[in-house]
Formats: structure tokens, sequence, C-alpha cells
């Protein structure tokens, strides 16, 4: 008889060098909650993953606690990761680039998943999303650029909204995506700079 593999345990953040690539191979990361972060909604957490630029996380899966998540450093590419129990938020671009996240999906995010903290672009693909605050914030109360993208994707439960900024240069984009019980797709953006079909 087999029984599930127990999970990873972090005590300090994984760091995927520039350019590298990290497969977790289906195994799912939790973080130490004295060494990073209890996954509550307190601010300065650590992340369990930290990318540095051009690097690839895949084939992850991130349990509770989710202490801070993953941070990318410029461009990232984010390949079948599913956050079971987001922690304070699930991903956030920390330095400006382009972060493609392909598959996976996340799941009990009290407040945001995707945090933009720098200007670029977060392409969100093949995602599932349920029982969220938000799917992706630029920081509050920032004006640098970020252009969301949201494609085949289904997204349930949400409290807030699916891309919320407060940047009237940001942009947002939704295709071919279904939803159920998400009162607001933009919120923050301005005329012209949202689109759906
Ligand atoms: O203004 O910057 O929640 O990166 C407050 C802070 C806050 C960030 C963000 C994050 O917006 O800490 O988790
Ligand atoms: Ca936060
Ligand atoms: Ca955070």
């Amino acid at each position: 008889e087999v029984s599930a593999a127990s999970p990873i345990v972090v005590n300090s953040t994984i760091v995927v060098k520039a350019g590298e690539t990290y497969n977790g191979n289906g195994q799912t990361f939790v973080a130490n909650p004295s060494t990073l972060g209890d996954g509550s909604q307190a601010e300065n957490q650590k992340p369990i993953f930290r990318l540095e630029k051009n690097a690839t996380l895949k084939n992850v899966i991130i349990g509770a606690p989710g202490a801070d998540g993953v941070h990318c450093y410029g461009n990232a590419t984010i390949s079948n990761v599913t956050w079971q129990d987001v922690g304070e938020d699930a991903l956030t671009l920390k330095a400006s680039g382009t972060v493609n996240i392909t598959g996976g999906g996340a799941y009990k995010a009290y407040d945001k998943v995707f945090q933009a903290n720098a200007a670029g672009t977060i392409n969100i693909k093949n995602f599932r999303a349920d029982d969220i605050g938000k799917l992706a914030r630029q920081n509050g109360g920032t004006s640098y650029t970020v252009n969301f993208t949201l494609d085949n994707s289904d997204i349930s439960n949400v409290k807030d909204s699916i891309f919320r900024t407060d940047s009237s240069s940001s942009a947002a984009r939704i295709t071919n995506t279904r939803y159920r019980n998400v009162p607001t797709l933009f919120k923050g953006f301005a005329s012209g700079k949202t689109s759906q079909s």
C-alpha cells in the first residue's frame, strides 16, 4: 500500500538562481512558520521560493503554511504551481519583468493571490482560482505600469475583483475565461485600459 509523501518543510527560502529551473516533481512544500512565516495576513513574511531573473519554477505544490509564497526578481516562468492555501499572498513581482504563469491554481487566499510591486507584465493562463480576495493587485498607491492578462482560466468565489490597480497607465485583458461568483472583473483601471472577450 502506498501513502502520500509528507510535505517538505522549508526552513529557509529556496533560491532559484538566474536562468535556472527548479522542478518540484509534484512534491508539496510548506513553510516552517517560525523561520519564514505562518501564512497569516501579517506582512514581512519570507517567501518559500525566491526566483532570480529568468528563473523557472515548475511542478510545485505549496501547502499550508504558505508564508509569502514566491518572490520573482525580474522575468520568471511559473509552470504547474498550485497554492493549496495561499499565505499572506501567493506570488510577488519584486523587480521589473514579465511573469508567465501557466497551469496550476490558487485556493483560499484571504486577500491577494498575485501582487505586483514593480512595473511589468503578469500573464496568467490555464489557471484555476477559487475562494480568493483578488486574483492580482498592483501595489496600492503606485503609478508605474503593469499589464495583466488572464486567458483560458476558471475563477470562482472572489470577494473583491480579478484585477485591481490604482495606476491610470496599467491595463488588463481577460479572454476565454469562466467565472462563478465574481462581483467585479476590473477595479481602478482607466477607461479603455481593460477588455474582456
Ligand atoms: O503599502 O507595501 O501587501 O507586498 C503597504 C505594503 C503592502 C505590501 C504588499 C505585499 O501593499 O506589503 O505583500
Ligand atoms: Ca501584503
Ligand atoms: Ca506579501
